[in-house]
């Protein structure tokens, strides 16, 4: 190797001349984003209320309820709780949640550039679930705790997040404990908000899908975000057809995987996979 060659700035570059790394906007980077990371790091999840209007919840609704068919396979998915996988193939009305600049802005402050789409789901408890057995999302990156998080969710409320229906549970301050500690039912709080609010919580924050005694349904969202080296948990690349990612926003389609983590994972012959999108036919 050359004497002149310095690794680390080459690690570090973008290389990429056609398709460099997208600009930041500037909500991203607000006073707001700054506050919300300082209660994450706090408290291992942050409240974020009123951050998508009634009209959009609604539309949102309308268009996801068609997709909900079957209850869940075992009591983690909730024998009384629907689900839709494989969300970003059926729907494009969940697709500002997944890059609002309020978490995209967290997201930045958490992890490095070039960090990914983990999952998304739609997520329907129905009155009478039980309470979802209690975990940490990202402890399938079997590295020891105590641990920075490797990933992040965030679980929006489509409908109003309550006690009795079913609000997310989190246990405050996990997100620093060593693997010697499970959350316990006893030591979680309801993260109950308004319609159009959104919970974000690290991946290492002990928490689980709440009880529902209520006679209602609870509606949310949920995607998940991870280090751009570490294995998503939805395949998108197999999921997503080219002419879908082509109707993603840029951030989207980085967020799936058409992107450079520096110098060159994730990269198609050598070069940037946006370049796969460029002949309409393919
Ligand atoms: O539905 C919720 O509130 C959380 C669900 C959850 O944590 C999960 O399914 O992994």
């Amino acid at each position: 190797m050359s004497e002149n060659f310095d690794i680390h700035a080459y690690n570090d570059a973008d290389h990429a001349a056609t398709y460099g790394q997208l600009d930041i906007s500037d909500e991203r980077s607000a006073p707001e984003v700054a506050a919300d990371f300082e209660a994450l790091m706090r408290d291992g999840y942050v409240i974020i209320k009123n951050l998508i209007d009634h009209d959009t919840c609604d539309a949102i609704k309308a268009e996801c309820l068609e997709l909900l068919k079957q209850t869940g396979r075992n009591p983690f998915e909730g024998h009384a709780t629907q689900r839709v996988y494989d969300v970003l193939s059926k729907t494009r009305s969940t697709d500002r949640l997944a890059d609002h600049p309020r978490i995209l802005g967290l997201m930045d402050r958490l992890f490095r550039p070039g960090f990914l789409l983990s999952q998304s789901q739609v997520i329907n408890i129905l009155p009478g679930e039980a309470p979802q057995a209690l975990h940490t999302d990202d402890a399938f990156y079997r590295i020891p705790r105590p641990r920075q998080a490797l990933g992040a969710a965030t679980v929006w409320a489509i409908d109003e997040f309550t006690e009795e229906n079913g609000s997310t549970v989190v246990i405050p301050g996990s997100h620093k404990w060593g693997d010697d500690r499970l959350g316990e039912l006893e030591e979680a709080v309801p993260a109950m908000m308004p319609k159009g609010s959104v919970v974000f919580f690290l991946g290492t924050t002990w928490h689980g899908g709440g009880k529902n005694t209520s006679a209602a349904a609870r509606f949310a969202i949920t995607h998940q975000y991870c280090e751009a080296y570490m294995r998503q948990q939805e395949n998108y690349l197999l999921e997503l057809s080219k002419d879908t990612v082509r109707q993603l926003s840029p951030e989207l389609q980085a967020l799936v995987g058409y992107s450079i983590y520096p110098p060159f994972m994730g990269m198609v012959e050598g070069m940037h996979p946006l370049r796969l999108l460029e002949n309409a036919a393919s």
